[in-house]
């Protein structure tokens, strides 16, 4: 008989074959006529479904809130200077990109996870910070270095009251609250950022929506997808620093000498 030669791989998202694109089994001239929008196209090649509107309208204003955040920041800045060294769109993108991690930007996942094990241990927000500070790490999602209680993101505040009004029900980002509220009578930047309101919205996203098993939704948090919120908002402002650079003519960098501290060491004596 008919020997089948073993696939290279797998794939399961997409499919280019027939008369038209399909995104997980949904035609792409259907993805237009229902009107999904990029959240509905995000469901559908991330996780393989069509998520109802309350989610994908999540999934989109996290991607605009989280598009950028000035030139400040570690990504900009080093999409800035490696546009201004002479690179292409690819590298100076990539550059942003590579910055992106647990300080900065990258929090998502060590949140998702933190927050749940918190919570599914029955821990209190109290015990929880306790615990961390036991083992020498820091809450991810926890802290800005400029927002404040007394000077709040207001990308947060649009996330949470988002959420508190339209998700069914909400306990990790309810926990995620209670273990601000203990962090910062510490200090007052120690709030839940942008990074932990999002990551653990998406964690009720996945756990509260009845659109995945338990097994499933753990599984996601587990498998650290949830940076892609933020690499993908953040994408569309690196590109716009990119461009920004460019369209200034804005020549090669050098940091000014009166920014940084030389400190030479003696030379060995012999
Ligand atoms: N302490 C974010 O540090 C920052 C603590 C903590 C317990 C914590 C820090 C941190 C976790 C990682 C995280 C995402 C580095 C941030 C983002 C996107 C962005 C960026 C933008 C955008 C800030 C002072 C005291 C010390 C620390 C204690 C600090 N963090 N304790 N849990 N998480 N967070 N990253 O201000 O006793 O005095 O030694 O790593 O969630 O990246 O806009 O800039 O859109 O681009 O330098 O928003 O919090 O604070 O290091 O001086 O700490 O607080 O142990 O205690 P800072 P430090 P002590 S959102």
């Amino acid at each position: 008989g008919l020997v089948r030669k073993p696939a290279a791989f797998i794939s399961t998202i997409s499919d280019e074959r027939g008369s038209e694109l399909m995104y997980s089994g949904v035609k792409i001239s259907e993805v237009f006529d229902s009107q999904m929008g990029i959240g509905g196209v995000i469901s559908l090649l991330w996780f393989k479904r069509r998520l109802p509107d309350v989610y994908t309208k999540f999934i989109e204003m996290a991607i605009m809130l989280c598009a950028d955040h000035g030139p400040a920041v570690s990504g900009a800045l080093n999409t800035i200077v490696t546009a201004r060294a002479g690179k292409d769109l690819v590298s100076s993108l990539v550059s942003g990109l590579l910055t992106i991690g647990d300080r900065f930007g990258g929090a998502l996942d060590g949140a998702a996870r933190m927050f749940t094990s918190g919570l599914d241990r029955g821990l209190t927000a109290r015990e929880l910070v306790d615990e961390a500070r036991r083992n020498g790490v820091l809450l991810p999602g926890i802290g800005h270095k400029i927002k404040s209680v007394s000077n709040p993101d207001y990308r947060v505040q649009v996330v949470k009251e988002y959420v508190l009004k339209n998700f069914k029900t909400h306990p990790t980002l309810d926990y995620a609250l209670a273990v601000e509220r203990v962090t910062t009578q510490k200090k007052d930047t120690l709030i839940l950022n942008v990074d932990g309101c999002i990551a653990v919205c998406f964690v009720d996203l996945l756990r509260e929506s009845s659109a995945f098993t338990r097994e499933e939704a753990d599984d996601y948090i587990k498998m650290g997808g949830l940076n892609a919120i933020f690499v993908l908002a953040r994408s569309i402002g690196f590109i716009g620093h990119f461009l920004d650079q460019k369209r200034l003519r804005a020549p090669l960098y050098r940091h000014p000498a009166d920014d940084f501290m030389l400190e030479m060491t003696e030379p060995p004596r012999i």
